[in-house]
């Protein structure tokens, strides 16, 4: 009994399986020929579907001369934005912004060169603890590059004091006090190229152009 039942079990679902190949057959056959005209759409001639068609298809003649050599900037995700994984974040906005990276290494350079990055502020009474805290973790130094890189990377980072910076800005949305303000970046173009030339070799810099240049400097 048990034996019969299995057998009618098999029996009825190899039916079962032949009987929805055949459909899926059937239905394929039925509907072939819609399927290949979805694929291939006649638009009426005056459709806007029709014109965009049109348009997609030419081939794009918008002129746009990317700058060949504009400015960088030195930025750099300090040891509590790497420690708090801002890595990305932070990265991810000045790439979304139209910025070339050109340059990034993560490494924990030592007090020396810490102490050299911020030697102009050597006199000032909170020196030794910034050198302490930059010298605690690995950094990610980047050299960033566009037109204006330097004064809208500032603009990008906020205020040095995070209290002082807008919302929207790296400061203002992900971090509250000056002594833990996660990232640093270049004051001037003399100080960026200076900044880059002690955290990068010349052949650490990469000279490329993206796909998207013309995209992102385009001028009417
Ligand atoms: P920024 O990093 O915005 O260029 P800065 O060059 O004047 O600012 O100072 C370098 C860093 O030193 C800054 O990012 C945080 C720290 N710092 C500045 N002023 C400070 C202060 N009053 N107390 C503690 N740390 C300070
Ligand atoms: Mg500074």
């Amino acid at each position: 009994m048990r034996a019969f039942s299995s057998t009618a079990r098999l029996l009825a679902g190899a039916a079962g399986l032949s009987g929805a190949f055949v459909a899926g057959g059937l239905a394929r056959d039925k509907y072939s020929h819609l399927q290949f005209e979805a694929a291939v759409p006649v638009l009426p001639k005056e459709s806007l579907a029709a014109l965009t068609q049109e348009r997609v298809s030419k081939s794009f003649q918008l002129k746009a001369d990317a700058p060949s050599q504009t400015e960088r900037t030195f930025i750099m995700i300090k040891p509590d934005g790497v420690q708090r994984g801002l890595v990305g974040e932070i990265i991810k906005r000045f790439e979304q912004k139209g910025f070339k990276l050109v340059a990034i290494r993560m490494m924990r350079p030592g007090e020396a060169h810490l102490r050299e990055h911020y030697a102009d502020l050597a006199a000032r009474s909170f020196f030794p603890g910034l050198v302490k805290y930059m010298d605690s973790g690995p950094v990610v130094a980047m050299a960033w590059e566009g037109q204006g890189a330097v004064k809208t990377g500032r603009v990008m980072l906020g205020e040095t004091n995070p209290a002082d910076s807008k919302p929207g800005t790296i400061r203002g949305d992900y971090c509250i006090t000056v002594g833990r303000n996660i990232c640093h970046g270049s004051d001037a173009v003399e100080s960026a190229n200076h900044e880059i030339g002690l955290w990068f070799r010349p052949e650490d810099v990469c000279d490329y152009t993206p796909m998207a240049a013309d995209w992102v400097y385009g001028d009417n």
